[in-house]
Parts: structure tokens; C-alpha cells; sequence
């Protein structure tokens, strides 16, 4: 055959090889071992000397020719490829996104957040210790007899035997204050959030455990005003609220006077509805001066230093803050419950 005819029968078979593997095999039938451009080239050496360098360099030319379009063949069945994979493969960038689940701070953290706000705003320190205590910082120190009622089995979780004699799951966060009184020399003004056990049966407004936040002020020349002024401050402040404020005498082990406070429904405003039991009044916390002996038992000089502590429920803060009608809510993790406080 001559070589003007299989050149442009190859071109021909170069521009339609549909892919790769089609162009290789046009490929190979032209220039491989036995191609038909090889088996030219071998026939240079039958030809006359005459003949031969214009042959052969027809030949070559044709073969470079080829070579060339062969892989301009390949570079656009490459790109073609290519641009197939992007149209496949390609991403709408217009559709939404994968929506990802945000969390959000548990209605505690949120109200516990709120009160160190405040309290901190105040100059006051927060202090933590361990949940489990010794029957000396949760009891003794606080003033509690041997055989008051809150240290009856029924109300406090006591650790079982061997090494663990005498340890509790703490009923309050005094054993904090009790810790700090021990350590540091007044002036001190903390509050101590944590977690408090009670040996209780839950229910709409009990938890075996709850989280509690106390506070301690210890100085020279405080007085139940001081106490007062704090407390009335601090409720004004959490509730955002004009809300009424009342204390009752009351009794604690570990303050002198004592008081329990009230305030003022945060649902009727005092008028009287189903939250408040149609009294207009929630109780909300503890108070008092700190007992003589729970300073001296710390080490804190009674003659010169007096102070004052309160103690009330996060958890109950909540509830009314967020306006949640049963306590348990807060511990179940209901997430249809908790997307509310997001
Ligand atoms: C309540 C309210 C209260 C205290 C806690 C306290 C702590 C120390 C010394 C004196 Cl270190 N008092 N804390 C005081 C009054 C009330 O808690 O209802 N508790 C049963």
C-alpha cells in the first residue's frame, strides 16, 4: 500500500477513536511491532539505494505526522474525559447544607451562670470542693448535734463501709464554706454552687440530687442589713422584676438569728394563683447570721469577725425563672424539653 493512502486512512481512524483504548489500538496497528509504518520502514532496506533516502524520509514524515496527532488525539480524549468526570462528580452548590444539630447550655448552667454573674458583679469569689465529705465538714462544723434529723439515715446518702467510714455525699455546699473559713482569714465573701444529695423520693419539686448555691460574707461589723440589702438585691436583679421580698424568722443550726425569705410570685405578682398554692408567696431561700461556734470551730475569731450566710435551690430558681412546672423535667434530658431553652 502506499504511504499517502495509509496515512490518511490513519488520520482517518486517529480522529475517530472514540476513547483511549480505541486510539492504542490504532496505535499499535501503525507503528507497533508488525504496524503497518514499522513494516514500511523494514522494507527501506529491500529498495534500491536510489530510491531509498526520499522513501525513507516520506516515511519518517509520515510516522512523526502521526506520532503527533496520536497524542493530540490523546490530550483531547483526555480533556473530553475530563470534563465527563466535572459533569458527573459536579456539586450543586446551590441545594442547603447538612443541617448540624447545635447544643445549648441545660436551663441549670443557664441559671447557675446567671447567679455567679450577679453575685461575681458584687465582688464575691465562687469556690467549689468535693461532693463527697466527711461527716465532720458537712455536720460537725456546721453546728448540727449528733441527733438532729438531718443526720438520720433516711435523708443523707452515707458511703458504705471499710475506707470509705464516715464519708457522706455532702446534703449542702456549708462544707465549702466551712473549708474556705479554715484556710482564709476574713474578709471573705464566696459563693459555693454545687451538687447536693438528699435521700429523698423524687417528685414534682424533689430530687435525690439538686444543685444549690450558698453564700458567705465574713468580716468585721456585719449585720443582718447587710444580709438583708444582699439577699433583696440579688432577687431584684435575677427576676428583672419589682418583686416583693419578705423574711421569716426561722431556725437553722448554723445561724443565729435565722430567716427564711419569700418572695413575691413571680407568676401573680402576689395576687394569689395555682403556682404559688393562692398564697402570692414562693419560698426561696435560708439566711442568717453565722453561728458563733460554726467561726470558732473554723478557726475565725467570734469576738471580732461576724457574718452572714444564705442557701437556696438553683434548680427551684429555675423552675421559677423558666416558669417549669415539675422539677423532674430538668434532670430527664427530654430534648423536646430542653430545645425550648436553647
Ligand atoms: C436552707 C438554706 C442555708 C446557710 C445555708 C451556712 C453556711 C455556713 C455557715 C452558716 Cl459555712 N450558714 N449556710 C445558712 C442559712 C441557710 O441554707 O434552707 N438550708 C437548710
Amino acid at each position: 500500500m502506499n504511504i499517502e493512502t495509509i496515512e490518511s486512512a490513519a488520520l482517518a481512524a486517529i480522529a475517530a477513536a472514540a476513547h483511549e483504548r480505541a486510539l492504542d489500538d490504532v496505535r499499535v496497528r501503525l507503528l507497533g511491532k508488525k504496524g503497518e509504518i514499522t513494516t514500511l520502514l523494514k522494507s527501506l532496506g529491500k529498495m534500491s539505494a536510489a530510491e531509498r533516502p526520499a522513501a525513507g524520509a516520506r516515511i519518517n514524515a509520515a510516522k512523526n505526522n502521526l506520532q503527533a496527532a496520536i497524542e493530540h488525539r490523546r490530550q483531547a480524549l483526555g480533556r473530553e474525559q475530563l470534563q465527563r468526570d466535572l459533569a458527573e462528580q459536579a456539586v450543586d452548590v446551590s441545594l442547603p447544607g447538612r443541617q448540624r444539630a447545635g447544643g445549648s447550655l441545660h436551663p441549670i448552667t443557664q441559671t447557675l451562670r446567671r447567679i455567679e454573674r450577679i453575685f461575681a458583679a458584687a465582688g464575691y469569689g465562687v469556690e467549689s470542693g468535693p461532693e463527697i465529705e466527711d461527716d465532720y465538714h458537712n455536720f460537725e462544723a456546721l453546728n448540727i448535734p449528733a441527733h438532729h434529723p438531718a443526720r438520720a439515715m433516711h435523708d443523707t446518702l452515707y458511703l458504705q463501709g471499710g475506707l470509705q467510714k464516715g464519708l457522706l455525699l455532702r446534703t449542702h455546699t456549708s462544707p465549702v464554706q466551712v473549708r474556705v473559713m479554715e484556710k482564709t482569714r476574713p474578709p471573705i465573701r464566696i459563693i459555693c454552687p454545687g451538687r447536693v444529695y438528699r435521700k429523698d423520693d423524687p417528685d414534682a419539686s424533689h430530687s435525690p440530687m439538686f444543685h444549690q448555691v450558698e453564700g458567705l460574707v465574713v468580716d468585721e461589723g456585719i449585720a443582718f442589713a447587710d444580709l438583708k440589702g444582699t439577699v433583696v438585691d440579688f432577687v431584684h436583679k435575677f427576676f428583672e422584676k419589682d418583686l416583693g421580698v419578705r423574711f421569716r424568722p426561722s431556725y437553722f443550726p448554723f445561724t443565729e438569728p435565722s430567716a427564711e425569705v419569700d418572695v413575691q410570685c413571680v407568676h401573680c405578682f402576689g395576687q394569689g394563683c395555682r403556682a404559688c398554692g393562692h398564697t402570692g408567696w414562693s419560698e426561696v431561700m435560708g439566711c442568717g447570721m453565722v453561728h458563733p461556734n460554726v467561726l470558732t470551730m473554723a478557726g475565725v475569731d467570734a469576738e471580732r469577725f461576724t457574718g452572714f450566710a444564705f442557701g437556696f435551690g438553683v434548680d427551684r430558681f429555675a423552675t421559677l425563672f423558666f416558669e417549669i412546672d415539675d422539677m423532674r423535667l430538668l434532670f430527664e434530658n427530654e430534648q423536646r424539653f430542653l430545645k425550648q431553652f436553647a
